[in-house]
């Protein structure tokens, strides 16, 4: 039996925890059917808000993505309805976990274009912020960016660079790559500065501070660079990471040989999250003033 890494609140994950249901691959049935008003209400209240907030800011196919999926506002998602159409996009479909999962079957689960989503859903005193990815995190944060083909492939060879990570001892640079592209990157489009880091276009605080603050870095992609810097899990990032587009995502990532890039960067010293060094492509020199001055 799977051992989970953080106790849920949520009673129809524990009822399968409890009963043994989780499979060995960590994921266990969304049980839709068993959803409350409530967390309908409250998907809907955070789709709107956050729809709203975000305006113009995300990057086009992010909106592309949510159309195409048909999410909206009217329910939680219901896997049987987005997997089809994500399936048929680029091969992924979404996988309900009973929350944080460990590293290796993350990965794999990522290698084998599964992505996996926490069923519940945050409750009302969490609505601005919770540390665990819950579905409306999971799912209007990550799956719109899933039915792009480019990006869907980035993700695929995120998943195999993992488990690659693993065995190489690098997971925590690997990591940083994954935060500063996926979670919370930023990206040049038609001369404009758009969002398409999950963990920025399910927030709604930083999808604003993330492009328009000016206490923040915004600096040009550089993997190296990336695999060097430091993070902030807790708070409002330090610094962003800007592509030029997801082809270069891909470029840099996939085909690559990791394994020199590794020995420089474990040569290299760390960069803390707020640092600008020499050969940055620097869109903005961030005054920090919002860290300076005690963040969260
Ligand atoms: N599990 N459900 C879930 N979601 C994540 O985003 C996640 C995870 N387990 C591990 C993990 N992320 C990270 O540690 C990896 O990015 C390295
Ligand atoms: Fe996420």
């Amino acid at each position: 039996m799977v051992e989970l890494r953080v106790p849920t609140s949520d009673p129809i994950v524990q009822r399968q925890v409890e009963a043994g249901a989780v499979r060995d691959d960590y994921t266990i049935d969304q049980c839709w059917d068993e959803y409350t008003e409530e967390e309908h209400a409250m998907w809907a209240k955070l789709y709107d808000r956050q729809t709203q907030m975000l305006g113009g800011r995300a990057v086009k196919e992010f909106y592309d993505g949510l159309d195409a999926l048909g999410l909206d506002n009217s329910k939680i998602p219901d896997f049987r309805e987005v997997n089809p159409k994500l399936e048929a996009l680029t091969g992924w479909k979404l996988v309900t976990v009973p929350g944080l999962i460990p590293d290796e079957p993350f990965f794999t689960h990522l290698a084998n274009r599964q992505f996996p989503v926490g069923r519940f859903i945050r409750k009302p005193h969490e609505i601005d912020y919770l540390q665990e990815p819950d579905i409306f995190h999971d799912v209007f944060g990550h799956a719109p960016l899933l039915g792009l083909p480019v990006f869907a492939d980035y993700m695929a060879a995120y998943g195999r660079g993992g488990l690659r990570a693993l065995k190489f001892g690098t997971l925590e640079n690997i990591t940083r790559l994954y935060w500063y592209t996926v979670e919370f990157g930023l990206i040049k489009q038609d001369d404009a500065m758009k969002i398409y880091g999950a963990g920025i276009v399910s927030s709604f605080a930083e999808s604003v501070f993330s492009l328009d603050a000016r206490s923040p870095n915004r600096i040009g992609f550089d993997i190296e660079r990336i695999m060097r810097t430091q993070y902030r899990y807790d708070d409002f990032q330090q610094t962003y990471f800007v592509i030029d587009s997801f082809e270069q995502l891909l470029d840099r990532t996939v085909n690559q040989d990791f394994a020199p890039i590794y020995d420089r960067v474990k040569q290299a010293e760390e960069i803390p999250a707020r640092g600008v060094i020499d050969g940055d492509t620097v869109y903005t020199e961030g005054t920090q003033e919002y860290a300076d001055a005690g963040g969260r």
